[in-house]
């Protein structure tokens, strides 16, 4: 089945999702990405990456004048993340409610954060604000040629 022909190219987004140092140092990576999988999205991109101290900033840029901003980059690069590039209609908007609310205690039971952490400073998971943000995260955090095209044997089973 050619899923261009049962969904509009245009419909489709992608978001970046990353598994914060945290999340890997606790040994969640397989629980969070096993989320994103079971909801049947498309999983286009994935690596374990250090990042460096001038990424962390640009992608955090927005928050530059937060009084946690310098602990948030130290954060961000204390350990190795995991660098994910997931796709499908609605993806962004969808991965932020599996994600939950960015203070864990606020966040829903059944959302990542409500279930797997309990402070903002360390809630495992980004993902992307808009599909404009998840284009610009994905460009940012992946080089060319790490992001697979292709097509899952599930898409006629999770699109009519
Ligand atoms: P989001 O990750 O839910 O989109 P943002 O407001 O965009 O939340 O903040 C980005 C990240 O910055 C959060 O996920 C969290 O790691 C960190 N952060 C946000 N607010 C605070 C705070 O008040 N204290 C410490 N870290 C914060
Ligand atoms: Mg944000």
């Amino acid at each position: 089945v050619q899923r261009g022909r049962i969904v509009a190219a245009a419909e489709v987004e992608q978001s970046y999702i990353m598994i914060k140092p945290d999340g890997v140092q606790r040994g969640l990576v397989g629980e969070i990405i096993s989320r994103f999988e079971k909801k049947g999205f498309l999983l286009k991109g994935l690596k374990l990456f250090q990042c460096s101290k001038d990424l962390a900033q640009e992608h955090y840029k927005d928050l530059k004048d937060k009084p946690f901003f310098p602990t948030l980059i130290n954060y961000i690069t204390s350990g190795p993340v995991v660098c994910m590039a997931w796709e499908g209609v609605g993806v962004v908007a969808s991965a932020r409610k599996l994600i939950g609310a960015t203070n864990p205690l606020q966040a829903e039971p059944g959302t990542i954060r409500g279930d797997l952490a309990v402070q903002t400073g360390r809630n495992v998971v980004h993902g992307s604000d808009s599909p404009d943000n998840g284009k610009r995260e994905i460009a940012l955090w992946f080089k060319e040629g790490e992001l697979c095209e292709w097509e899952s044997v599930q898409t006629p089973w999770l699109i009519e």
